[in-house]
C-alpha cells in the first residue's frame, strides 16, 4: 500500500509545489514567496500540517465537509464500489445502482416538486447545466427569446465560463472576456455595506424590487430565470434581510420566469435545514447542489429540476452531459453521506444544539472594537470589519487589506477562517462540538486583537471617505 505519511521536509514540499502546482484563485508568485502550508491529514474538524501542527478548520474544507473528516464508512463504501464497478457511464441507455439510489434519495430530500436530478461533477457544472436547461425548457415551449438570466452582483456560482458569467464578481469577468451574452446582474441584499440610511427591512424589500424593475425593463418575454444563493457564501456569507426572499418569491410567482436556487453551499444542512430554500421559504424550480452532497469526500453535484421542467425537457434529446455524470464511486459515497446525516440526525443536532451555542458566542464578537455586525444562520456566520461601527465605515486601505491581516493571524493561530474582502466568514463542519466552538472563538478573539494592533501600527486604522 502506498501512502504519503512519510514525506519530504516541509521546505522541499513547498519548493516542489511552487515549481509545478498551480492553485485556484492564487497569485502564484506571492504564494511561493510566503510558502504554502501543506495539509497532510484530517479528523473531525481538525487538520494536521506537514510540521505536525493541529489546525481547527472553521470552514469545513471549502464549505463542504459537512459530516466532518475521517468517516471510515465513506472510505469503505468508496473502496467497495471501486471493486464492484469503478466506472460506467450513464449516456447510452445504461445506468447503475449508485446513480439510481442516489437520484431517488436526493429527490426525497429536495422540496416536493423537485423530483428529477441531472448529476455533474461540481457546483460550476451544476450551474452550467441549469443555464442550458432553463433556456432549452423555454425554447421547447416555443419561447426561444426567453433566454436572459438575471443574477446578482457579488454572487458566486463557480468558475466555468457559464458559472463565472452568472457570478457577479467583476474581477472574474475581467479575465477571459466574460460574461457570456444575456446575463444581467442586479444589486445584492448586503445591508451592512450598501444599506445607507434605510433600515434592513426597507433595504431588503428595495433590493428585491430591483428584480421586478429589471423584468419590466428587459421584458418578461426575454427572461428565462433568476438565479440566487439563499445566502451568498463566497460573497461574504451575506444573510439577506427578512423582507428580501418573500418579495423575491412574490415577484417570481407573479411573472413567468424560473427561479434557480443555488444551494451549493446552503444545501445539506448548512442553514439548519436540509436546504436554504426551506430556511427562507423559497420555492425554486431548479436547485443546484454539490459540496455537502458528498461532504466533499468525492466530487459530485447535481441540477435538480421540477416535474414541469422535466416533462418539457423530456420531449427531446438534451445534448449535455459529462463523462463523470453520476460517477458510481462519487454517487455511492454521496448516498452513504446522506444516510449518515439522516441516521445520526446530524443536521437536527447542528440546528438545535450547536447553532444556538455558536450564535451566542459569535454575536459577542460585536463587542470587539473592529467588528461591526456579526450575522449567523445555522452554521454559516460572518462579521464585518470596520474602523467605525457607528457609521458602518469601510477602511480607507484597499478592500481586503484588513481582512487579509485577520485571516493571516487566524492561520498563524491555527484557525482556518476565510476572509472575503473585509468580512470574515466561518462555516464549520456540522459535527463541531461546543468545546471546539470555544477553541474557534478564543482563537478568533486573539487573532482579531493581534490584527487590530498590526492595523494600527501600520497606520491603516483610517476611515474611507464616503462614496457619493
Ligand atoms: N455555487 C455556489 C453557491 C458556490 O459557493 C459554486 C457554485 C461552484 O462550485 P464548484 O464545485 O465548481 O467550486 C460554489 C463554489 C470561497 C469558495 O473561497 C467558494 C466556492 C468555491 C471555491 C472557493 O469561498 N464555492
Amino acid at each position: 500500500m502506498s501512502h504519503i505519511s512519510n514525506h519530504l521536509p516541509t521546505a522541499e514540499l513547498q519548493a516542489l509545489d511552487a515549481a509545478h502546482h498551480l492553485h485556484p484563485f492564487t497569485a502564484e508568485r506571492r504564494l511561493a514567496e510566503k510558502g504554502v502550508r501543506v495539509i497532510t491529514r484530517a479528523q473531525g474538524v481538525w487538520l494536521t500540517d506537514s510540521d505536525g501542527q493541529k489546525i481547527i478548520d472553521g470552514m469545513a474544507g471549502l464549505w463542504c465537509v459537512n459530516i466532518g473528516y475521517g468517516r471510515e464508512e465513506l472510505a469503505d463504501i468508496a473502496a467497495r464500489q471501486m471493486r464492484e464497478l469503478p466506472f460506467y457511464n450513464t449516456f447510452f441507455q445504461t445506468t447503475h445502482l449508485p446513480a439510481i439510489s442516489l437520484a431517488e434519495k436526493v429527490c426525497e430530500k429536495t422540496p416536493q416538486n423537485l423530483n428529477h436530478v441531472f448529476f455533474v461533477g461540481s457546483g460550476s457544472e451544476a450551474i452550467d447545466t441549469s443555464i442550458r436547461m432553463v433556456r432549452t425548457y423555454w425554447a421547447i415551449r416555443g419561447y426561444s427569446e426567453k433566454k436572459a438570466i438575471i443574477s446578482r452582483k457579488n454572487a458566486y456560482h463557480g468558475s466555468t465560463v457559464g458559472a463565472a458569467s452568472l457570478g457577479g464578481m467583476t474581477s472574474m469577468h475581467e479575465q477571459g472576456d466574460l460574461p457570456i451574452p444575456n446575463v444581467h446582474h442586479i444589486n445584492q441584499p448586503d445591508w451592512w455595506s450598501e444599506g445607507g440610511d434605510l433600515s434592513p427591512a426597507e433595504f431588503g424589500w428595495a433590493r428585491a424590487q430591483e428584480l421586478e424593475r429589471t423584468i419590466n425593463e428587459l421584458g418578461e418575454d426575454r427572461i428565462a430565470a433568476f438565479v440566487a444563493e439563499p445566502i451568498q457564501g463566497a460573497g461574504g456569507a451575506i444573510i439577506p434581510p427578512e423582507t428580501y426572499w418573500p418579495e423575491i418569491q412574490r415577484i417570481c410567482d407573479a411573472y413567468e420566469i424560473l427561479l434557480i436556487a443555488d444551494e451549493v453551499i446552503c444545501g445539506f444542512g448548512r442553514t439548519g435545514n436540509w436546504f436554504g430554500s426551506e430556511t427562507f421559504k423559497i420555492k425554486p424550480d431548479v436547485m443546484t447542489i454539490a459540496k455537502g452532497l458528498s461532504s466533499g469526500y468525492q466530487p459530485i453535484g447535481g441540477c435538480v429540476i421540477s416535474d414541469d421542467i422535466a416533462e418539457v425537457l423530456g420531449q427531446q434529446e438534451f445534448y449535455h452531459g459529462y463523462t463523470y455524470s453520476g460517477h458510481p464511486v462519487a454517487a455511492a459515497v454521496a448516498l452513504e453521506n446522506i444516510r449518515l446525516l439522516e441516521e445520526e440526525n446530524i443536521i437536527g443536532r447542528a440546528a438545535n444544539v450547536v447553532a444556538p451555542y455558536l450564535k451566542e458566542k459569535w454575536e459577542e464578537l460585536e463587542a470587539h472594537p473592529m467588528v461591526g455586525e456579526a450575522r449567523i444562520i445555522g452554521l454559516i456566520a460572518s462579521i464585518a470589519l470596520t474602523p467605525d461601527k457607528e457609521t458602518r465605515a469601510k477602511f480607507a486601505a484597499a478592500t481586503g487589506t484588513s481582512g487579509e491581516i485577520v485571516r493571516d493571524r487566524c492561520f498563524a493561530n491555527n484557525l482556518v477562517m476565510r476572509h472575503v474582502g473585509d468580512r470574515m466568514v466561518i462555516s464549520p463542519s456540522l459535527i463541531i462540538t461546543p468545546e471546539e466552538i470555544d477553541i474557534v472563538m478564543s482563537r478568533a478573539w486573539q487573532s482579531l486583537d493581534e490584527a487590530e494592533k498590526i492595523i494600527k501600527t501600520r497606520g491603516l486604522w483610517k476611515v474611507a471617505p464616503p462614496v457619493c
